[in-house]
C-alpha cells in the first residue's frame, strides 16, 4: 500500500513500476479513504501503542493507494523491497531507503506474514483480486 505521504509525493507509479520490474503479477488495485475503524482493524496488533494514535491520524491525511501483488515469496520479497520500518536503517535501494527520513512517514506498507497478507486482502478488497496469466511467466519462473 501507498500511504497518504506515498500518494501525495507522487510514488504510486514509481511503487507499482518496482514491484511490476521485479517480476510480480498485480491482481489488484484501488484508490481508498479508509475510516478511522478500517485503519484500526487493519493495525489491531498494535492498539497499545503509544505512537497508535498518531499512525491512525498520519493514515487518514489522504487517499491510500492499495495494491495486491502475487509472486514468489511475495511477502518476503515485497517486505525486502520496502525496506525496515524506521528509515534509519532502510537500506538504499529500498522504497523507505530511497525516499523516506522519518518512522511515522515512511510511504508503504506490505504484510509481514503470509497469515497477515490473506487477512488484509479480505479486509482491503472485499471483492475480491482478478486471476489472470502473465505471458511472460516461464521468463520469470523456471
Ligand atoms: P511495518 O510498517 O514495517 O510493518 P509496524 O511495526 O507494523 O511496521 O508499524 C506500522 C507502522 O506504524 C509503521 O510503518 C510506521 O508508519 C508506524 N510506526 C511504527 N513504529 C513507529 C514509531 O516508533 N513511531 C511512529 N510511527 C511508528
Ligand atoms: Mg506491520
Amino acid at each position: 500500500m501507498a500511504k497518504p505521504d506515498g500518494v501525495d509525493r507522487g510514488l504510486i507509479g514509481e511503487i507499482i513500476t518496482r514491484f511490476e520490474k521485479r517480476g510480480f503479477k498485480l491482481i489488484a488495485a484501488k484508490l481508498a479513504l479508509p475510516t478511522k475503524q478500517h485503519l484500526e482493524d487493519h493495525y489491531g496488533d498494535l492498539k497499545e501503542k503509544p505512537f497508535f494514535p498518531g499512525l491512525i491520524t498520519y493514515m487518514q491525511s489522504g487517499p491510500v493507494f492499495c495494491m495486491v501483488f502475487e509472486g514468489l515469496d511475495a511477502v518476503k520479497t515485497g517486505r525486502a523491497m520496502l525496506g525496515a520500518t524506521n528509515p534509519l536503517t532502510s537500506q538504499p535501494g529500498t522504497i523507505r531507503g530511497d525516499y523516506a527520513l522519518a518512522v511515522g512517514r515512511n510511504i508503504c506498507h506490505g504484510s509481514d506474514s503470509v497469515e497477515n497478507a490473506e487477512k488484509e486482502i479480505k479486509l482491503w478488497f472485499p471483492e475480491g483480486t482478478l486471476q489472470y496469466k502473465l505471458t511472460q511467466a516461464s521468463m520469470i519462473y523456471e
